[in-house]
């Protein structure tokens, strides 16, 4: 379904939200109120990125999440554990470099669901070209402060390049504001993934606002 609607060029796949626990903290947010939000505004493809929970913690936020977005309705992604995606019914996984094997992550998803995986350059993005991954991740395109160790930025060109490369589901990560959106998919990117842009501050009604803005920008 994943690949189909991508293709179709699905005007909500064109924003691929990644609610980052983190971020969300920083902004006196629950990722639960970013969800509601976001499923009102009409985001229907998130990642749920926690880099401060532990399982039992992670597990019960995600179960959350499936229950606002439900299976019908939105793909939920659950970063860095495709050990757990059974478990909290999401729709895939998605992996860095550094994480695991692609294969390896394959064999814990089962074949009917999605996997991801973030390169940082367009050789890296060759290397997955016959990977069984549903998506490749190219980034940071921008400047990003919202990842620690993030690798150097790629550009846009970073990003022409690796669509050259990939005929397949290809999105663009990092640093990427409501204002580069559209060249970004103009780069070759079929959908732009977005953190910090997407939370303009503790407002809800302003994260909802933001959500719809970048949809209108993407179709
Ligand atoms: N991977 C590459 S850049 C990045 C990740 C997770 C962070 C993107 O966050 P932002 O706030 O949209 O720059
Ligand atoms: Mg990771």
């Amino acid at each position: 379904r994943f690949a189909r609607a991508i293709a179709a060029h699905e005007p909500s796949l064109r924003l691929y939200a990644i609610l980052d626990r983190e971020t969300c903290a920083r902004r006196n947010l629950d990722i639960r109120d970013v969800a509601v939000a976001w499923l009102g505004a009409g985001v229907r493809l998130v990642q749920y990125r926690d880099k401060l929970a532990g399982d039992d913690d992670l597990l019960r936020n995600a179960r959350d999440l499936r229950a606002i977005f439900p299976r019908d309705e939105a793909f939920l992604i659950l970063n860095d554990r495709p050990d757990l995606v059974e478990a909290c019914d999401f729709d895939g996984a998605h992996i860095g470099q550094t994480d695991q094997e692609v294969q390896q992550a394959r064999d814990l998803l089962g074949p009917q669901r999605l996997l991801g995986v973030s390169t940082h350059s367009a050789d890296q993005a060759l290397l997955q070209r016959n990977s069984d991954v549903d998506y490749v991740a190219i980034g940071p395109v921008f400047a990003t402060s919202t990842k620690a160790d993030a690798d150097p930025v790629v550009g846009l060109c970073g990003v022409q390049a690796a669509r050259a490369v990939m005929p397949g589901p290809l999105v663009a990560i990092g640093g990427i504001g409501l204002g580069d959106a559209r060249a970004v998919e103009m780069a070759g990117a079929d959908s732009v993934a977005v953190i910090s842009a997407l939370l303009p501050g503790s407002d809800l009604d302003g994260v909802t606002g933001r959500a719809q803005d970048f949809l209108a920008r993407l179709k």
